[in-house]
């Protein structure tokens, strides 16, 4: 079992990645994190909560976090997510109340708590509330056995023609996580421009014929839509479960070795992940961050439709 804390904005493909934590049984989900990205803290929370009641784990804590990033003005993604995050379908009400305490006390915590190596951190939203847990209690840097994060690409931007929309909102946020020692695993665009939901893959997540599958296709009944109005992609990829993929089955997505940093000061080039990919793949001593490049698009889907057979 892998342990994770999936720190999220959801966000349409986060939705996907927490109902890929919860019904894959390889992934226990230690808790839920929110911090303000694709749109205000407040919505995303309350999606977060409303996802974990469609996918049947109101026992998993759900503790809010940062509600902007550490140095600049708030952007959300409403052109991709909608006014609420998740337009599109019908959320469910959630039945419990949200947990008390912040995000970032929560994760220093739970790590502190835990055996060191055994809690992962998987953020697919801006770095913010990593970033202030690394900064608030270092010790958490040895302690987490890895970050697989979403977010940046090496050849490719979404939010800018060479940054990614998780990088550029908080790139402070995102040089601090990136240039901590632990082991850093980054699933950005060019992997997640891979994980493409198409009609035949959603033919297959309709003819689940349940409460949750439905929720699914209407979540990517938006995505897709606004991907082809704003990104001209004819289906929309589904960024953020290819983490939590990666850490069920490591054979989904393929990685390389490169150093990487965030660029925090071009005019141009704010919030770029610049990987080195030059010369031969350096060893694990000697590099402790990686790039995701090729997915298993079978085998991706394949855990995601089983996964939400299995809350059904
Ligand atoms: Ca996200």
């Amino acid at each position: 079992m892998e342990k994770i804390i999936l720190d999220c904005d959801p966000g349409h493909d986060d939705a996907m990645a927490i109902m890929l934590a919860v019904g894959n049984p390889k992934i226990d989900l230690v808790g839920v994190t929110t911090v303000g990205g694709n749109q205000s803290l407040e919505k995303v929370t309350y999606n977060a909560r409303s996802v974990l009641e469609m996918a049947k784990a109101t026992d998993i804590p759900v503790h809010a976090g940062c509600d902007r990033p550490l140095v600049r003005k708030q952007e959300v993604a409403a052109s991709i997510h909608g006014e609420t995050g998740l337009d599109g379908v019908e959320l469910p009400v959630p039945t419990r109340p949200l947990d008390s305490g912040h995000a970032v006390n929560w994760i220093i915590d739970t790590i502190m708590a835990s055996e060191p190596g055994t809690i992962t951190l998987v953020p697919t939203g801006p770095l913010t509330n990593i970033a202030m847990a690394a900064r608030m209690e270092p010790r958490i840097v040895d302690r987490v056995k890895e970050v697989v994060l979403m977010g940046g690409g090496y050849h490719v931007g979404n939010w800018s023609a060479v940054a990614e929309f998780n990088i550029k909102v908080d790139p402070e946020a995102a040089h601090i996580v990136f240039n901590e020692p632990w082991k850093l695993t980054m699933v950005g665009l060019d992997l997640t421009h891979q994980a493409l939901c198409t009609p035949e893959v959603q033919h297959r997540i309709d003819a689940i014929g349940t409460d949750s599958s439905h929720f699914a296709s209407g979540l990517m009944d938006f995505f897709r839509k606004t991907y082809r109005d704003n990104q001209d992609f004819i289906d929309p990829p589904v960024h953020d479960p290819c983490t939590v993929a990666y850490l069920i089955d490591p054979s989904v997505v393929s990685t390389r070795r490169c150093p990487l940093d965030v660029e925090i000061h071009g005019d141009l080039t704010l919030g770029m992940t610049v990987a080195d990919l030059r010369g031969p793949e350096p060893s694990a001593e000697e590099c402790h961050t990686q790039v995701a490049v090729k997915l298993d698009f079978d085998k991706f889907w394949d855990l995601i439709v089983d996964a939400i057979v299995a809350i059904g």
